[in-house]
């Protein structure tokens, strides 16, 4: 690694916030790659996921977390507030991320987690194009500027490049001075297999989010990566045979067109040919099982 001038700086950065404001989002729009899957339902980020920006001047490795929430309370749920908590440790900066105008009980516990951190604080208020009433954006900055002793705050939309790049430089100002922390080509800290099945998940969330919110899960069982095509044959696990049934739907006609979308998207992300299989199998009331859980990679 080039070692870099004492001007250098580099952090850690977490994202986190209730499910579905726009964490995955945001952090893609930062570091300009689809490294987390993004769908309009909560709860679609499941584990911590890295994103790393590495430029001339510095290096920011951003934690992308699933939403908080007390809303469930099974295994996967409990795997996945712990994903957010272990998220706070040894950062330098955390975006609190909320939706313009909104402030329910799953950003309040958010919130209390903060109390705790030590890391700047900086809010992020997302989904700004949405704001009808930006005479309500002022009396809820001045509500939300009593809960945290935030360094800044940041109203914003996350889809919109010129917001995106104005955090970014508001980040880099909070940064430590140091060298790179990981090598400076390298844009997450998560393997392709994994992203491939993350990919595979997200079409299948988009398909199926109203009839199986939380219920599937995705594994690999080959990945065979040739410079002219990667080959690939891939698990999804539903709880009961009911909702395998919907997945694979008539004629199998509902899987075919996930892996379809999938693959589309993987030829993109890998820029080479793809070959997908898909499978579908069912592990009884996995979200609860710890032991099924460790199997399925939440471990
Ligand atoms: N209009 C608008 N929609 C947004 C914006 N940012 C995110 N979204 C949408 O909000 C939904 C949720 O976005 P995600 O990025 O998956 O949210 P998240 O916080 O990562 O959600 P979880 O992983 O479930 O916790 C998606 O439909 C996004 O397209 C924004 O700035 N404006
Ligand atoms: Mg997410």
């Amino acid at each position: 690694m080039r070692v870099k001038g004492p001007e250098f700086k580099a952090g850690y950065v977490s994202i986190v916030g209730r499910p579905n404001v726009g964490k995955s989002t945001l952090l893609n729009r930062l570091i300009e790659h689809k490294i987390s899957i993004v769908t309009r339902k909560p709860q679609t980020t499941r584990w911590q996921i890295r994103g790393i920006k590495s430029t001339p001047e510095y290096q920011i490795i951003f934690t992308d977390t699933p939403g908080y929430q007390n809303n469930h309370k099974n295994a996967i749920n409990r795997y996945m507030n712990r994903e957010v908590t272990n998220s706070l440790s040894h950062i330098d900066v955390v975006l609190f991320v909320v939706e313009a105008v909104k402030w329910g009980r799953n950003d309040a516990l958010v919130a209390d987690l903060l109390k705790e951190v030590s890391a700047t604080l900086i809010l992020v208020i997302n989904k700004l194009d949405l704001l009808k009433e930006r005479s309500s954006l002022l009396p809820y900055i001045n509500n939300l500027k009593e809960k945290l002793p935030f360094a800044e705050i940041v109203p914003l939309s996350a889809r919109r490049r010129k917001d995106v790049d104005l955090l970014e430089s508001k980040i880099v100002a909070m940064l430590p001075s140091g060298e790179p922390l990981f090598p400076t080509d390298q844009i997450s800290d998560r393997s392709t297999r994994f992203l491939a099945a993350e990919y595979i998940r997200e079409k299948v969330m988009e398909r199926l989010g109203d009839e199986l919110p939380y219920r599937t899960s995705v594994t690999i069982d080959v990945f065979k990566d040739e410079p002219e095509l990667l080959s690939m044959s891939a698990t999804i696990w539903v709880e009961r045979r009911s909702q395998r049934a919907i997945l694979i739907g008539g004629n199998g006609k509902m899987l075919k067109s996930i892996g379809a979308e999938a693959r589309i998207e993987l030829e993109n992300f890998f820029s080479k040919k793809v070959y997908l299989q898909t499978w579908v199998k069912t592990k009884k009331n996995w979200t609860e099982d710890i032991k099924a859980l460790k199997m399925l990679g939440y471990d």
